[in-house]
């Protein structure tokens, strides 16, 4: 049994996961005592090494937060929680794109996936209901609540794990 849960952060890109993952690692490493969570952006490391081993390897410590723009290629069992980041203002989601210097086809793509909701879908037919949680991320103090929100998700599971 892993002693911190394993999470997907997803949805589709720009909508604001990594930032997400940044501050709630900050309040992971600040809370008393810290709880180490590691940071494994897909994006990162699937070019160069096996993430399923790199996942799979953990298993039993847990506490991987998993930054990636889909849950397909993720075994249900090594995942406690999905939550998909998503972005409902879609003149935000453009300007964060657009920034990114995406191509406005790609921009296009990206918003309609956003629009019909084809992360959240996806995961649904991975994980039962109760493991897949949507989070609005549209303005700054969207972020930090849901970081507070994740950090006590993941504060209750341990709990609930000594019970
Ligand atoms: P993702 O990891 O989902 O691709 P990101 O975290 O890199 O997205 O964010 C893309 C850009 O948007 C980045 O410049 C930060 C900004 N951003 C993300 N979420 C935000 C929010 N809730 N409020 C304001 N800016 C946000």
């Amino acid at each position: 049994m892993r002693s911190l849960p394993n999470i997907i952060i997803t949805g589709t890109p720009g909508v604001g996961k990594t930032t997400t993952i940044t501050e709630l690692l900050n309040l992971a490493q600040s809370a008393e005592p810290p709880i180490p969570l590691k940071h494994l952006s897909i994006n990162d490391i699937v070019k160069s090494r096996d993430f399923e081993k790199e996942i799979s390897d953990g298993e039993g410590e847990g506490g991987f937060i998993i930054d990636w723009h889909s849950t397909a290629g993720f075994a249900v069992r090594w995942v406690d929680l999905v939550l998909v980041v998503r972005c409902a203002a879609t003149d935000v989601l453009y300007d964060r794109l657009s920034k990114r210097g995406y191509k406005e086809e790609k921009i296009q793509e990206n918003m309609d996936a956003e629009i019909f909701g084809v992360v959240l879908e996806e995961a649904k037919e991975g994980w039962e209901e109760e493991q897949v949680i949507e989070l609005s991320s549209v303005n700054a103090e969207d972020v930090e609540t849901n970081a507070e929100r994740i950090l006590s998700w993941i504060k209750t599971w341990v709990l609930n794990q000594q019970h």
